[in-house]
């Protein structure tokens, strides 16, 4: 339940330099709540670590942990270039002897200190080390939470959904305090409360008044809460005669709608839209296009400093040759369209979440447009909370693609980090959501190791370019142990299980295979379902004659899409990635491979490989057992078991069904599937 805030006794010399720096804390006379929140957390952080909390003081003596503004600090202790922090950055230095100085130009950036100063004293940095600046390279930091109104999420993994909406608005659990603190913690500052598939009433007054209350709570922390809002909203409440973006009646409606949210939370961040996408209605039911309802919705949240995020996941049956093709052929022709507080939020890859996947070709393709990039933290097509899966390299995989677009005038070519840090379009919206795996179970997200991924998100939505195994080893030092060998082994784990979740799913490129529906084991084989793009068979296309999507001209040409230098190196097979090989090509099983295999006995090959490796994990983690709390432990190792054996259930279903298509014997070494 503690997630990485735990706190845990330090010894020895340690714990001496702790208390040695931390006896006193200096704040602002009458501290604003948010204030009282980094007071509060540093009290109770120093007082785990060493057993007695600090002390209040009006003077900063030595062992003193002063928390400022410039408006506070005196000048002496006032550290240079605060301007340059903006809204939410800090610094943490040394300003006289044994004093630390906690300084940001805002409560919320003292509150980013504090926790900053924590997170350094739980990864082992000696209190007179710390010394550190930090600006979030994006604005909006946001979770994506697919609660539904009765509790139940979509996608979700670690129980019925935290937001008890029934008790809400008058009874406040404490957990929503430490879900905030959590969130604070990595710099997080948005939570969309609500399924991006959105019922009206989230919209109608008692709704209203729930969110409020949580906006309440979470407020102090620096989050702002934001809703999904469905399309026909006012036309399903039977308050308007249609939902036509440009009917004056739905525009006035959704002004007096926003008006009356801000009314009861001033600081309401804005609505969160999928629309015209999986049966959810949109503008295009009235032929209107993304950008007309995204503008009217924007002008609605406008007047009160409010965004649209509208996403750009669409996919319609309309579009069978391919569907990775169909968000960039709507939305890329409406790049310059879209009002200045519309974000177009787009998910990492083109088709939906797998294990791997290229980059989206929109990132870079619409200059004049902010977007956002969205991450799904929850593991749906990666074996949901039981397999574990350190999304940190997915995450960074993606953001360090380059694009092979630029910047206006500029020589270089953006990485989807830059793009979205703002590179191509000069203006303050910039963001990053994830769709959360945050549920009422007890440890949050479903198992031990997904909190990783909640904290992976955080760090990387404050910095895009951080590195994943950096981030992995802070959250591991603070969530398990700082014995260096064991971190290191935890850390080494982490950072290849998702590559063996890669191997034994989908190997090569190969993708989309998953039991329809619910996404969870193998079902390469399903061919019925009523929309071609329902059944695996339609993403893998495996017969007699080969496996792969064919992505170049000569198939969907999706490819095209892409910069042209991209574009270029994955139109030949030899340039193109070997993991990303079946994503773009469709190739004879006979293909020869670099290893020198030929196509399907590198596969079969990569599939043992994941088997090898999952069962690699269970060891592994059996090994670190004295360095682990014994619940812990066992709960970790019980998931490891189950997924052991679902890699091998993976392995034996593929190689079976590819072999049925194919009609080749196993390559030789390859065991039959048991
Ligand atoms: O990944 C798919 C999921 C749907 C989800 C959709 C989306 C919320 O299977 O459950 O709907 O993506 O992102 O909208």
């Amino acid at each position: 339940y503690d997630l990485w805030l735990r706190y845990r006794p330090l010894a020895g010399a340690e714990r001496a330099a702790v208390l040695r720096h931390a006896r006193t804390l200096v704040a602002p006379a009458a501290p604003s709540p948010t204030v009282q929140a980094a007071l509060d957390e540093l009290r109770r952080g120093v007082q785990g670590m060493t057993g007695r909390a600090p002390t209040a003081a009006g003077r900063a003596a030595a062992g003193a942990i002063v928390l400022g503004t410039p408006a506070s600090l005196p000048a002496a202790l006032r550290p240079s270039a605060l301007a340059a922090l903006g809204r939410e950055g800090y610094v943490i230095r040394r300003m006289a002897p044994g004093v630390t100085v906690i300084a940001a130009n805002t409560d919320t950036g003292l509150l980013y200190g504090a926790f900053a100063w924590l997170r350094a004293v739980g990864t082992g940095v000696a209190p007179d080390r710390i010394d550190e600046r930090a600006v979030p390279k994006l604005q909006l930091r946001v979770l994506n939470h697919w609660d539904n109104l009765d509790r139940t999420v979509e996608r979700g993994y670690a129980g019925e959904s935290i937001w008890d909406w029934w008790a809400l608005p008058d009874v406040r659990e404490r957990r929503y305090v430490d879900y905030a603190r959590a969130n604070a913690s990595l710099g997080i500052n948005g939570a969309v409360l609500n399924n991006v598939n959105a019922k009206p009433e989230i919209l109608t007054a008692p709704w209203i008044a729930k969110t409020a209350a949580l906006a309440d709570v979470l407020r102090p922390y620096g989050i702002r809460v934001y809703l999904s809002a469905r399309f026909s909203t006012p036309l399903e409440l039977q308050e308007t005669d249609t939902a036509d973006p440009l009917a004056p009646e739905v525009a006035a409606w959704w002004r007096r709608k926003a008006d009356e949210i801000y009314r009861a939370i001033p600081d309401f961040g804005g609505f969160l839209v999928k629309a015209n996408s999986e049966g959810q209605p949109g503008p295009q039911d009235y032929r209107r296009s993304h950008a007309d309802g995204a503008n009217m919705l924007a002008a609605a949240v406008a007047p009160h400093g409010g965004v649209v995020m509208w996403r750009a996941f669409v996919y319609a049956a309309e579009n069978p040759v391919d569907r990775a093709r169909q968000a960039y052929d709507e939305f890329q022709p409406l790049d310059g369209k879209f009002a200045p507080n519309v974000l177009v939020q787009v998910k990492n890859g083109p088709i939906d979440f797998q294990p791997r996947e290229p980059f989206h070709p929109l990132f870079g393709a619409m200059p004049k447009t902010p977007l956002m990039l969205e991450f799904q933290i929850t593991k749906e097509y990666l074996g949901y909370a039981t397999h574990l899966a350190y999304l940190g390299p997915l995450f960074e995989e993606t953001l360090r693609s380059e694009t092979g677009r630029k910047a206006a005038q500029a020589a270089a070519g953006l990485t989807v980090a830059q793009v979205i840090e703002g590179a191509q379009v000069p203006g303050p919206l910039t963001g990053m959501a994830g769709v959360a795996n945050i549920g009422s179970a007890r440890t949050w997200s479903g198992s031990h190791f997904d909190q990783a991924n909640w904290y992976a998100f955080g760090r990387l939505a404050w910095d895009p370019q951080a590195s994943s195994r950096a981030i992995a080893r802070e959250w591991a030092a603070q969530t398990f142990t700082r014995v260096p060998r064991a971190l290191d082994d935890i850390v080494a784990l982490m950072m290849d299980s998702r590559e063996a979740v890669v191997n034994y799913m989908t190997p090569l490129g190969l993708h989309h295979i998953m039991g329809t529906g619910h996404h969870h084991g193998p079902a390469p084989w399903v061919a019925d379902l009523a929309r071609p793009e329902w059944n695996p068979v339609y993403y893998h296309k495996a017969d007699r004659g080969g496996i792969g999507f064919d992505r170049t001209s000569t198939g969907s040409n999706a490819l095209a899409q892409y910069a042209p230098g991209v574009a270029q190196r994955y139109a030949d097979p030899r340039t193109t990635p070997e993991t990303l090989l079946l994503w773009f090509h469709r190739l004879p099983w006979d293909h020869p491979m670099p290893s020198g295999r030929t196509l399907w006995a590198e596969l079969a090959a990569r599939y043992d490989l994941g088997v090898t490796q999952a069962r690699g994990l269970r060891t592994r983690w059996a090994a670190l057992a004295p360095f682990v709390d014994v619940r812990r432990h066992a709960e970790v190792a019980a998931r490891l078991d189950v997924q052991a054996a679902e890699a091998q259930w993976w392995r034996d279903a593929c190689l079976a069904y590819f072999q049925s298509v194919s009609g080749l014997p196993l390559p030789p070494g390859v065991r039959p599937p048991a």
